[in-house]
């Protein structure tokens, strides 16, 4: 009788041991990336999990016969001796004993993958060809970076004493108001997919005290922009017993450098094939909503049309002035109007007009919203009432507030956007996987 243990052997070594294993005969399995055919001999790249390897092959020391069976996307188990690369200082490579074919591909891909960089690939091409095109290393490396980012504010948050939740994505109402909401026929009702776990996070906060959430949301972006996707992965957290917002903005500089420590210490390969910067994260410099507008016009000089948001160029300015002033990536823009944030944003009792909630802008770009919540049951009603809002259409979110609830804020944290930043991508769909936008839903 077949027993199952619960232990898969991959069987197969990393690059990163290769130093601790010369002259040793070691088992690689991966994709054959490359084939290079010298006179006399070959170089076989490997494509393994996160490596790319230089195998070499040689009638000198291989048992195995190069022929046409091995082609580039093969799936291969090599065999062979670890050696130092006689030409590149510091790198080592394989001598290769045997290869076993595991399985052909059917065709060869109509792009070249097995290049540093793909080859001025237009974006629509690069995204119709994902299945392939992130086998290249430099746009896989992309997502590995983005899994650090995502790895660095659970664990982070993890070690706060955070509760990780996982909150329903179809909803009876939408969160976040505005017309960006997908409706769903729902077996003949209408429901919404949601905006954002806000409601959800904000319910738990009596129950956890700190929870968040890394999850997809959906935005019904009717305009094709460089910086907005349909779905895309918000990071979420809500936190209770705050004593003001600035808990909030101190928790996430904490998180955003736990995640930048996380790069360095654990994704040093891809950061260094993509030639990152990682900011170095000291204290993020805070200012005030109306005094952000006043700089762009006294030092910037430029004229203000909007006074209850920022335009993109604004925002640029303002990542622009950080950098020389403090030197800093990053700042925290607070007091926003309250016209413009949701009916939950708490409003700031010294000017009722802004509210206690800020954003993160990084390299003059919008990462983060967060602040203070409205915690007391009739302020949240009257603010609903004000804004023409039924209350009774949010009986279960409003019973967090009825039966009692802590001072609490959170933040909203895209996913894609912090990656694309960091990154210095143009357009946020480089770093997205598989994006959504208004044009797209496949691969
Ligand atoms: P907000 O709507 O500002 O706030 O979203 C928070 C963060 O999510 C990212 N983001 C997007 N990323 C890609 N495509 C989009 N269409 C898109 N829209 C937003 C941005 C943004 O800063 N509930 C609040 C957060 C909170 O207060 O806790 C919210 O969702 O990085």
């Amino acid at each position: 009788m077949d027993k199952i243990s619960g232990a898969v052997e991959n069987g197969s070594i990393e690059y990163k041991d290769f130093p601790a294993h010369v002259d040793e005969v070691v088992c690689l399995k991966g994709m054959v990336h490359r084939i290079r055919e010298m006179t006399g001999f070959a170089f076989i790249i490997i494509r393994t999990a996160r490596d790319v390897v230089q195998c070499v092959y040689s009638p000198d020391f291989s048992d195995y016969r190069l022929d046409d069976s091995v082609a580039e996307e093969c799936a291969v188990k090599v065999t062979g001796k670890v050696v130092k690369d006689a030409t590149r200082e510091g790198r080592y490579e394989m001598q290769i004993h045997n290869i076993e074919v595991l399985s052909h591909p059917a065709e060869l891909s109509p792009i070249v993958i097995n290049k540093k960089q793909l080859d001025n690939i237009p974006l629509d091409l690069d995204l119709n060809m994902r299945p392939v095109t992130l086998r290249n290393p430099k746009e896989r490396a992309v997502f590995k970076i983005q899994e650090g980012i995502a790895r660095g504010f659970r664990d982070f948050l993890l070690s706060q004493s955070f509760t990780e939740i996982r909150t329903p994505k179809i909803n009876a109402q939408g969160a976040e108001g505005g017309a960006n909401i997908f409706k769903l026929d729902y077996f003949g009702k209408q429901v919404f997919l949601a905006q954002s776990p806000q409601f959800y996070k904000q319910m738990l906060v009596p129950i956890y005290g700190r929870v968040f959430e890394v999850g997809p949301v959906f935005r019904a972006e009717h305009h094709d922009t460089s910086r907005h996707l349909n779905e895309y992965v918000s990071m979420d957290f809500e936190m209770g017993f705050i004593d003001s917002f600035y808990d909030i903005m101190n928790m996430e500089t904490g998180a955003l450098r736990y995640i930048m420590e996380l790069l360095q210490r654990e994704y040093a390969p891809e950061i260094a094939l993509l030639n990152v910067q990682l900011p170095v994260i000291e204290n993020i410099p805070v200012v005030k909503f109306m005094d952000a507008k006043e700089i762009i016009t006294k030092k910037y000089k430029k004229k203000i049309t909007d006074y209850r948001d920022f335009e993109p160029e604004e925002e640029q300015i303002l990542g622009k002035w950080a950098k020389q002033e403090f030197g800093s990536d990053f700042l925290f823009v607070t007091h926003y109007p309250s016209e413009k944030r949701p009916f939950y944003a708490m409003d700031d009792p010294a000017d009722p007009a802004y509210t206690l909630s800020f954003d993160l802008l990084f390299r003059g770009i919008e990462i983060t919203t967060g602040g203070q919540r409205i915690h007391d049951y009739n302020e949240q009603v009257a603010k609903m009432r004000a804004r023409g809002m039924d209350p009774a259409d949010f009986e279960s979110y409003l019973m967090a507030h009825k039966y009692g609830m802590p001072p609490h804020g959170g933040l909203g944290l895209g996913l894609e956007r912090i990656t694309m930043h960091l990154l210095g991508f143009k357009n946020v769909r480089y770093a997205s996987m598989f994006p959504r936008d208004i044009n797209r839903v496949t691969p």
